[in-house]
């Protein structure tokens, strides 16, 4: 297996959640940590405590990766202290609202598509160029089930899935000759901050989302990313999909 220790590891949105529990498990295996998400004060703590508890070199950038000009500087200002971007993860990203389409909120629909789609390859433009100097690198991106199977209400944030399912796809053909991996690992239902996200702050609906289920934990998807990030050189897992053991889809759920 590859070892991940000394490698240096760019994961957005990782004030919480998924990109949270990937940093601390990136962290244990000895990486370098270049983190990014919107709330600099939470994402200095994080930073600071994997820093002591590891050992390892950390940096938090406040960063919305809406902001094209903000993308490009961020890169830019760490490259000083980070000379290489090993593994890019493309986390950020959220779900806002669940309604009818033809009742839908297009703010929201902005705020996914600008996020989940255009914030994925501003960061992605901006890394891959430097992977291609380097010689090397690995984009993880985050998907979702949502990005295989629609589900009733789900529309524009399983389009902004689907979108990132074809861009993993897409990105891959386009590295191929340039020793550089492209993986997505799309998970179901996992319990973090997105469902208190996507219902705006309204804690009764986002508990409901879990009523009856044991979701995934934020710590289960990361070991998948580390099972990506640590194959040998010649492997690449293209995907991988993980479920609680009680869902098969987005729309079969077995809840007790
Ligand atoms: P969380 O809400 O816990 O975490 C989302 C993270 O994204 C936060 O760190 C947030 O940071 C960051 N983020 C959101 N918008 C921006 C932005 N504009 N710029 C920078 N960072 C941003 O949810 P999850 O951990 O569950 O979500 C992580 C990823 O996993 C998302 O892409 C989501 O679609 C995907 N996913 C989640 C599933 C689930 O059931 N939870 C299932 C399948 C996929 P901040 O607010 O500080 O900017
Ligand atoms: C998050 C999972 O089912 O809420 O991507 O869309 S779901």
């Amino acid at each position: 297996m590859g070892t991940l220790q000394g490698k240096t590891i760019f994961i957005t949105g990782a004030s919480s959640g998924i990109g949270k529990a990937c940093a601390e498990a990136f962290a244990k295996e000895g990486s370098h940590l270049i983190l990014a998400a919107r709330r600099a004060d939470r994402l200095l703590d994080i930073s600071k405590d994997l820093a002591n508890r590891y050992g390892v070199k950390t940096k938090s950038f406040q960063l919305d990766v809406r902001n094209q000009a903000e993308v490009k500087k961020t890169v830019s200002s760490f490259l000083d202290d980070f000379k290489k971007i090993d593994i890019l993860i493309n986390n950020a990203g959220l779900a806002k609202g669940y309604s009818k389409i033809y009742e839908g909120n297009i703010l929201h629909w902005e705020e996914m598509i600008d996020t989940n789609v255009k914030g994925l390859l501003y960061v992605t433009r901006e890394i891959l160029p430097l992977m291609i100097e380097n010689g090397s690198g690995h984009v993880i991106n985050i998907g979702s089930t949502a990005g295989h199977d629609v589900y009733q209400n789900g529309n524009v944030y399983c389009a902004t899935k689907f979108a990132v399912n074809a861009l993993t796809q897409s990105i891959r053909i386009d590295v191929l000759d340039k020793n550089i991996k492209v993986s997505t690992v799309d998970p179901g239902m996992v319990e973090t901050e997105f469902s208190l996200v996507r219902y705006s702050g309204d804690n009764e609906k986002a508990k409901n989302t879990y009523k009856g289920v044991k979701p995934l934990t934020a710590e289960d998807v990361a070991s998948a990313l580390l099972f990506c990030a640590s194959q040998p050189e010649h492997v690449n897992i293209n995907e991988i999909i993980i479920t609680p053991s009680i869902q098969a889809s987005s729309n079969h759920i077995f809840r007790k």
